[in-house]
């Protein structure tokens, strides 16, 4: 996996701004880079943390650093906020309650907020949600609710919750099972997940058993899973803006003068499952 180069922690000349969102007693934060993007990235924060907890300087420099030397396609990112404005209990069991309704908010309020304000509609292939931790037990809640709205799946170092507190690690077959039973219920549309976690990680043994189950749906996750394990990764932002400077390319490749880029996942997305 490769390290995120140290120039771009620094600021960047090219910038995109950042943008508060308010929707009733709640604020969402909305990235739009300096250039026309037709991609969007919803991207959820870990337990205890807010909008704010991506969008630090170091990750969003990481970003305009991106799309200004062209290895990734300009995209617009989403960084709301889970928990109730009221709630102060953030513990797992807590948060784990918060990220299971957080889907509605994400159909009902954010999407339209964000996609309005930028003035375009997204078709779910151009819509990735990803998360770290508890943000990631988010996104793997919307693989089970909302796959008409997601088509990228990018959960780092969280595991699924469906059930129970880190099922993914206590129950890895039963976890599997229903989230192959939720692709045959939305339809079996196409899809893709990124799963990313490290070795050291906290949410590995949890994470690594699920998808170690979900290998025996071959039908259903087959050549849509990817898995990839940092070695020594550990649980932390800074770990999770590595696995995402390697990850976003690969999602949404660019042009890259010069250098051989990631294969167009498009190119083999026309085939029939199974
Ligand atoms: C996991 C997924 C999420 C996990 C922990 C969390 C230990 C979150 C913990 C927190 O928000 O405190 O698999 O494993």
């Amino acid at each position: 996996m490769l390290t995120i180069p140290p120039e771009y922690s620094t600021e960047c000349k090219n910038e995109g701004t950042v943008s508060a969102l308010n929707y009733g007693e709640k604020s969402l934060l909305l990235y739009s880079p300096i250039k026309p993007a037709n991609r969007i990235l919803y991207l959820i924060h870990g337990g205890g943390g807010d909008q704010h907890s991506f969008f630090r300087p170091e990750f969003l420099n990481m970003v305009n650093h991106m799309i200004d030397s062209g290895i990734l396609e300009p995209l617009y990112i989403v960084s709301p906020c889970f928990y109730d404005p009221a709630e102060n209990d953030k513990t797992p069991a807590s948060s784990g309650i918060a990220v299971k309704k957080f889907c509605k908010e994400l159909r009902e309020q954010i999407i339209p907020l964000a996609e309005e304000h930028i003035g375009m509609s997204f078709s779910r292939e151009r819509r990735t949600i990803s998360g770290f931790s508890m943000g990631g037990v988010t996104a793997w809640y919307a693989f089970l609710q909302a796959l008409d709205l997601f088509y990228w799946f990018l959960p780092l170092s969280g595991d699924c919750w469906v059930c129970g507190e880190t099922g993914g690690g206590k129950y890895p077959e039963k976890t599997a099972m229903e989230l192959a039973a939720a692709v045959d219920r939305q339809g079996a549309p196409d899809f893709r997940i990124y799963a990313i976690t490290g070795s050291k990680d906290i949410a590995f043994p949890n994470l690594d058993a699920q998808i170690k189950a979900m290998g025996k749906y071959r039908h259903i996750f087959g050549d849509r899973l990817k898995y990839e394990v940092l070695e020594g990764g550990v649980h932390d932002y800074e770990t999770i803006f590595r696995y995402l400077f390697n990850a976003l390319p690969e999602l949404y490749p660019g042009p890259c003068p010069g250098s051989q880029g990631p294969e167009r996942p498009g190119a083999e997305q026309s085939g029939q499952r199974g």
